[in-house]
C-alpha cells in the first residue's frame, strides 16, 4: 500500500520527468524521505507523517515562511536552503487521499551534514546558522503562524504522557527500564523551574525552529543552511538552544548504545554559544538570557521523556530499529543531562562571558 502511494505521488509530484530510481534517503524518525533521480537531475521526496503533525497549520506555515523568505532574502545572508519547490498548481505540498502532505525539494550534490562532529568549528558554525535563522524569524508576526504539533515542547505535558504510559505499560517493559524509571522521578524537579517560567509570562512568545539537531543544519559549497522547518511555531528560543546543547554537545551518537561514550563536552558548549549568541544576544531579553540553562535542561529532560514514553507505548512514534531503540535513546538523553547538572556553574560562567562581550 505505502509503495503504490509513494508511486502515486511520485508520478504526480513529477509529472514531466522521467524517474529512474526512488530510494530512501536520511535519518529522520518520523517523516519519510526520498531521493529521486530523474532525467531532469536529482530531486528530494517528503512524505510528512500526518499522525504527528497537523497538515493544515504544516501548508499554512509553510506558504508563509516561503513568502517571507523571498524578500528577506534580498537583504540579508538567510536564505531558504534548499528551495521548496511549488507544484505546477502553485503550492509547495501535495495531499494524498489520507491527508499526508507531500513536497518535492531542491537535491544540494555535495552537500553534508553531522549527526555528531568532533570539531568546534563545525558546532560554532551550525549554532551561528542558527541564529541567524532566528533574527529572520524575529521580523515575522509570530500571531500569524500556527502550531503544527499541538504543545510541541511542553515539559509537563510529556511528564504527563509519560505517566499515563507507565500505568498502562506491560510490566516486562517497565522491568526493563526500571533504572531510568528512577531517574525520571528525581529529575522532576526541572519540570516545575520550566513551568513556574513559562507560566510566568514574562518569556517573550517567538517564532521557533524546535527542532534544532545538529544535523538540521546542512554545509553546501562551504556554507551552513537550516533544514527541516516543519516544527516552526510560536514558541520560545529557550528550547532551541536546549536542543542544541543536547544534540551538539555528546560525541556520541543519540542513539549509542555504550553508555560510557555519551559525555559532556564544554567545549563544544562554548563553541555553540559563541555561534548562536554571536548573532542573538543583542535581540535577547534578560529573561531570556537569566534562564538559558532551564531551558537547556527542560529540553534534555523533556527528550528522555519522549524515548521513554514512547518505549513503553510499545515503540509507536519514533522510527526504531530493534525493541529497546528508544530505551537506549533515553539512556543517552539522562546521560547527557546529569553531565550538564555537574557542571552548572562553569556553564553559567561560559555563557555570562560571552552575553557580556
Ligand atoms: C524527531 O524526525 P526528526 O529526526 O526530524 C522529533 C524531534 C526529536 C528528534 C530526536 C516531530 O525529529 O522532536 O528531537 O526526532 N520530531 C518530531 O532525534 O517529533
Ligand atoms: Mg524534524
Amino acid at each position: 500500500m505505502k509503495d503504490e502511494q509513494l508511486d502515486r505521488m511520485t508520478g504526480l509530484l513529477f509529472p514531466a520527468e522521467k524517474v529512474s530510481e526512488v530510494k530512501p534517503w536520511g535519518t529522520g524518525h518520523i517523516n519519510d524521505t526520498y531521493l529521486v533521480n530523474t532525467a531532469n537531475g536529482k530531486f528530494i521526496l517528503q512524505r510528512v507523517n500526518p499522525s504527528v503533525f497537523d497538515t493544515g497549520a504544516l501548508v499554512h506555515n509553510y506558504e508563509l515562511l516561503n513568502r517571507s523568505a523571498e524578500d528577506y532574502q534580498k537583504m540579508q545572508y538567510v536564505k531558504l536552503t534548499p528551495r521548496m519547490l511549488p507544484t505546477s498548481a502553485g503550492s509547495y505540498h501535495l495531499l494524498d487521499e489520507n491527508g499526508a502532505a507531500w513536497r518535492k525539494v531542491e537535491f544540494l550534490p555535495g552537500s553534508k551534514s553531522f549527526d555528531i562532529t568532533t570539531d568546534t568549528r563545525v558546532s560554532e558554525a551550525a549554532a551561528a546558522a542558527y541564529g541567524r535563522f532566528q533574527l529572520f524569524l524575529n521580523t515575522l508576526d509570530v500571531s500569524q503562524f500556527r502550531e503544527t504539533i499541538p504543545a510541541f515542547h511542553h515539559p509537563l505535558k510529556r511528564l504527563q504522557q509519560f505517566e499515563k504510559a507507565l500505568e498502562k505499560a506491560e510490566p516486562y517493559l517497565i522491568e526493563k527500564a526500571e533504572a531510568e524509571i528512577q531517574a525520571v522521578e528525581q529529575f522532576k524537579p526541572i519540570v516545575s523551574e520550566i513551568e513556574s517560567l513559562l507560566n510566568s509570562g514574562k518569556l517573550p512568545r517567538r517564532l521557533s525552529h524546535y527542532d534544532t539537531k545538529l544535523n538540521n543544519v546542512i554545509f553546501h559549497r562551504g556554507k551552513p543552511f537550516v533544514i527541516d522547518l516543519d516544527t516552526v511555531m510560536p514558541g520560545t528560543v529557550l528550547f532551541d538552544f536546549g536542543d542544541m546543547v543536547r544534540t551538539f554537545t555528546s560525541p556520541a551518537a543519540e542513539d549509542e548504545p555504550d553508555i560510557e561514550r555519551t559525555v559532556f563536552r564544554t567545549s563544544h558548549f562554548e563553541a555553540l554559544s559563541k555561534g548562536y549568541f554571536g548573532q542573538l544576544k543583542n535581540e535577547l531579553s534578560e529573561i531570556e538570557k537569566q534562564n538559558l540553562l532551564p531551558g537547556v535542561k527542560a529540553i534534555i529532560f523533556e527528550q528522555a521523556l519522549r524515548f521513554l514514553t514512547d518505549f513503553l507505548n510499545g515503540n509507536i512514534y519514533y522510527k526504531t530499529d530493534y525493541p529497546d531503540h528508544n530505551l537506549v535513546r533515553c539512556r543517552t538523553q539522562l546521560k547527557l543531562l546529569t553531565g550538564i547538572l555537574n557542571k552548572e556553574q562553569s556553564l553559567l560562567n561560559i555563557l555570562q562571558k560571552i552575553l557580556i562581550l
